[in-house]
């Protein structure tokens, strides 16, 4: 991963951080400063290429420690009161008196500084005057494993589950070491083990041992374990009749069910919940609302200061008007009745992970209730772990879209970390693209979306360009040679993938059955949301979804002035185009061609993207070890073969509604 540490390259840069760091003094005494302790001697060894003597010298010493006596008393009251400032998370890194000082409150803020600061260092970013103040801007920053207990992974592209169920708890995967550095590196806090295709299983005490096996592998890294709760639960392994979150039976069985676990896991995080979705059981079964469901579950939590994550996912089968409408709808009208440990959790868009959609209106629009962002890191609509994708692009655009809730400037990132409506729990959730492959992610670039994600959660105002440049310099080289064509190539993947796929607003045209590859037509999967057809409405006039007031009016579900944009054909961004309107194929787009013909043109520019990408991959085998070159090389030529696919796929079952030609500038669809 991005901490695999290298001797540092440039030699100046080499020689000045030897100068800088002649000594180092770590405070010792928990299991966490034993981390900090061998991680700092193992990074040192490799990158400065020196064993650094552990001594109390008087300069140039790198000091690590929540006590910090400093000579002169001006600095050490501006560093107090810099330190009262932080969060339990946060933590100073300063160059004071010539030493490098890392600091903070806890012995987990300290390991986040440490490795912040060794992120510095094998970036090669000046360390001779730092004054560097950090907080995570959220709290819950959270992987969501959909790992079920056979181990497979649903929607997971790289291997089987890690978490090897049969061995625990007594055998203690080197993995799951790894696996807690790899999140603290990045500032990942918890992590949901289990699918919120829930087996309540995991809630019986032999899985509670395993559990509480993994949590004690994580708590020095500072990784807090959370389990799904299957809302059925009561009566699969409780022997209740019924699950109705009213009956005190009920009630009674979770309460003591989470008392029980809290005694294996004394800092369990809470319960992460999919229910009256996809089929999953829930409070509507019952008659009663999420709120009901969600209260009942935080109740029993309360006590020992445990959270509920409600997921905010539902569709129903019985009202296929537009899905895109349902969860705001069913939720919205709750604002202000969940208790006060309940999150509630958005995916970035109302339909489904897509390459692109516009933000989920839910995000402002609740003002009394934390939502907490979910992304998806694993690439169930993206090309799985065959396409090279930087996600990070994908989470800024969501972050960074204005919903104008309280005025201009109320953007997504202000919803997710509470500021806009002043809210105390905060949250982001991503769901894993990690599995038993060697390089835990199958394609190697995947792991900078697991990178992107933690860094994300830790900022969410970081640009996409600044995470490329951190991760490609930590994983690969810090060659200029590299690093900017690269970064460029990580950039541009995000709207390359949703030019050969999903163009100007088009969505969930895939295959229906498996999510890979493209499938506008129509299938054979029952419900008709789950069809293509159901989503882009091609047909002799034009292609796209209504969803303006004459339309579905899911438009409305936006503060103005974002609705009236939407609602308005010519200020529609085109990106958005399809999502919000069924558009003639003749209209005529801002560059002055048609839309079928901007439409071929796109999914042609998608092509010959990927193969601008093929090409700089070329370049790049000088600075990648030949395995992995090898690997992104195989990878990239399946990307190209596939980006094709989609490409020919869709313009021809396109055209036969179009009947038009296919523009000149276009390689014909064989
Ligand atoms: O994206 C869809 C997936 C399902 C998933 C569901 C969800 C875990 O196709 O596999 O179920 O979303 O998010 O609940």
């Amino acid at each position: 991963l991005w901490l695999h540490y290298r001797t540092i390259e440039n030699k100046k840069v080499l020689k000045d951080y030897q100068q800088a760091i002649q000594s180092i003094s770590i405070q010792k005494g928990s299991e966490t400063l034993d981390i900090i302790n061998e991680e700092v001697k193992h990074a040192l060894n490799t990158m400065l290429q020196q064993k650094t003597p552990t001594a109390n010298k008087n300069s140039n010493s790198l000091i690590i420690s929540k006590s910090i006596s400093l000579k002169s008393g001006k600095n050490s009251s501006s560093l107090s009161n810099e330190l009262a400032q932080l969060t339990d998370e946060g933590y100073l890194i300063q160059s004071i008196e010539g030493n490098t000082i890392i600091t903070s409150k806890t012995d987990i803020g300290l390991l986040y500084g440490t490795f912040h600061f060794l992120r510095l260092l094998q970036t090669e970013q000046p360390i001779d005057d730092l004054s560097i103040v950090q907080s995570p801007k959220t709290q819950i920053r959270v992987l969501n494993h959909w790992d079920n207990l056979d181990r497979t992974v649903e929607r997971g592209y790289a291997g089987f589950s890690i978490w090897n169920w049969h061995t625990l708890p007594e055998y203690i995967d080197q993995r799951y070491i790894e696996y807690a550095r790899a999140n603290a590196s990045i500032g990942i806090n918890g992590t949901v083990l289990t699918n919120v295709n829930a087996n309540a299983l995991v809630l019986t005490p032999s899985y509670i041992e395993k559990v509480k096996a993994l949590a004690d592998v994580f708590r020095p890294y500072g990784l807090k374990v959370y389990l799904t709760a299957r809302f059925s639960a009561p009566m699969e392994i409780g022997g209740l009749k019924t699950a109705d979150p009213l009956n005190s039976e009920v009630q009674k069985w979770w309460q003591q069910k989470t008392d029980e676990i809290y005694r294996s896991v004394p800092d369990f995080g809470g319960f992460l919940v999919k229910a009256n979705s996809e089929g999953q059981p829930g409070p509507q079964n019952y008659g009663r609302t999420h709120v009901d469901g969600a209260n009942m579950l935080a109740k029993a939590l309360k006590p020992h200061n445990g959270i509920v994550m409600w997921r905010a996912f539902v569709y129903s089968e019985h009202d296929p008007s537009d899905r895109a409408k349902q969860a705001y709808s069913e939720f919205v009208p709750f604002d202000g009745q969940f208790a006060d440990n309940v999150l509630v959790q958005v995916k970035n868009g109302a339909i489904d992970f897509q390459p692109r959609e516009p933000f989920h209106p839910m995000f402002g629009a609740m003002p009394q209730t934390p939502l907490m962002m979910e992304f998806q890191i694993t690439q169930e609509y993206l090309g799985f772990s065959t396409h090279l994708v930087f996600l990070p692009k994908l989470f800024e655009e969501v972050l960074q879209s204005d919903t104008y809730r309280k005025g201009k400037e109320s953007i997504v990132a202000k919803v997710v970390d509470g500021t806009l409506h002043n809210k105390k729990l905060t949250g982001m959730a991503g769901v894993a693209n990690i599995g038993t492959d060697d390089n835990w992610t199958g394609h190697p670039f995947g792991q900078a979306n697991w990178y992107g994600f933690g860094r994300l959660a830790w900022d969410p105002y970081l640009s996409s360009e600044e995470i490329a440049e951190e991760w490609l310099r930590l994983t690969f080289s810090t060659n200029e040679d590299f690093v900017e064509p690269m970064k460029k190539l990580l950039i541009q993947s995000r709207e390359t993938v949703v030019k050969y796929m999903t163009p100007l607003g088009l969505h969930h045209i895939m295959d229906a059955h498996h999510h890979y590859g493209p499938g506008p037509w129509i299938s054979k999967m029952g419900r008709p949301d789950w069809t293509s057809v159901y989503y882009h409405k091609a047909d002799s006039i034009g292609i796209g979804f209504d969803r303006t007031t004459s339309g579905s009016n899911a438009t409305s579900q936006y503060a103005d002035p974002v609705a009236a944009q939407f609602n308005n054909i010519s200020n529609t961004p085109q990106k958005y185009l399809l999502w919000f309107h069924h558009v003639p194929w003749d209209y005529q787009m801002l560059n002055g061609k048609t839309l079928w013909n901007n439409l071929a043109l796109t999914y042609q520019e998608g092509v010959d993207e990927v193969e601008e990408m093929v090409s700089t991959w070329h370049k790049m085998e000088p600075y990648i070890s030949k395995l992995e070159f090898k690997e992104v090389e195989m990878l990239l030529s399946i990307q190209l073969k596939e980006a094709k696919w989609w490409k020919n796929a869709c313009m021809l079952y396109f055209q036969q509604f179009s009947d038009k030609p296919f523009p000149a500038e276009m390689e014909k669809p064989e």
